[in-house]
């Protein structure tokens, strides 16, 4: 019974565990489910009670009462009192979702505003101002995640990858939010919220995984015809695998950039149909 009970909660509650924002966003959910439900027995128990015990069958006839203005006055203040005790907590929630923690000891070694491309007082960021910045692009019908690393101005020459995000444990990791065509929506239930890629648009937000593993999502705002194949991973590996990682990233993407600079030399060689001219 309390295993059923407990996996029907897991069912109906939001997913959480990878982070502590989205953990944070559990627990307040739960608190007002259980509220809720302690409410909803109640309610529900006392009707069936008084629908069994005053049947017409049975001719019992229930105290007539008209007006009780203790009672009238007792649930309305007892109703106030709850209200008040949920948006009390949940406005005190609200800090530890929003605003990130600093990384932990252990975590990526990070310079103060590390790969930040943009400022904005709408990014919340850690306490001693450290977070791994990482740009979520949404395009149809794929996820892109630029690292920090640009060798150019504007945020170019900077490592990435599609689909699968990877990041280092017990680091604070910043996301910058944006999309390059439609409306798309950013959304690994397992760390926190959803929050949508728009056009035009920063939205930001944060994770910080404390163990190795895979977290998956997908595009959460229906953007057009592929729009269920716009998968995400997010893999959180140690700090000196992500260090390895990213360097082959940036190897993978050099040697791709030569091979086109050879490629596009010899198509501007080449003189006949389909020649490209020299920009
Ligand atoms: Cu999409």
């Amino acid at each position: 019974m309390g295993h059923l009970l407990s996996s029907t909660l897991a069912f109906v509650t939001p997913e959480s565990g990878g982070s502590p924002n989205a953990n944070q966003i559990s627990t307040l959910y739960e608190v007002i489910l259980y509220v809720a439900l302690v409410i909803f027995v109640a309610v529900e128990g006392g009707l069936v009670y008084a629908l069994i015990k005053f049947r017409a069958r049975k001719h019992a006839v229930p105290a007539q009462i008209r007006g009780n203005t203790r009672l009238e006055v007792g649930w309305t203040v007892a109703a106030a009192v709850i209200l008040l005790g949920l948006a009390a907590l949940t406005f005190a929630s609200l800090g530890s979702i929003q605003n990130p923690p600093n990384s932990g000891p252990g975590g990526l070694e990070l310079a103060r505003g590390n790969g930040l491309q943009y400022a904005s007082s709408e990014r919340r960021l850690p306490p001693n101002g450290k977070a791994l910045h990482i740009t979520v692009i949404g395009r149809q019908y794929i996820w892109q995640f630029v690292y920090p690393g640009a060798t150019e101005p504007d945020g170019l020459g900077a490592p990435y990858s599609y689909q699968e995000m990877v990041v280092p444990t017990k680091t604070t990791v910043s996301l910058d939010i944006v999309s390059e065509d439609v409306v798309h929506a950013w959304w690994i239930p397992e760390l926190g919220g959803k929050f949508q890629a728009v056009p035009g648009y920063h939205n930001y937000t944060w994770f910080k995984i404390e163990k190795p593993g895979t977290y998956r999502g997908q595009c959460a705002f229906l953007c057009g015809r592929a729009h269920a194949r716009m998968i995400a991973t997010v893999k959180a590996v140690p700090p000196a695998q992500f260090e390895a990682w990213l360097a082959y990233q940036k190897q993978l993407i050099a040697q791709a950039n030569a091979a086109a600079k050879v490629a596009r030399a010899r198509l501007n060689s080449q003189t006949g149909a389909g020649q490209v001219e020299s920009p």
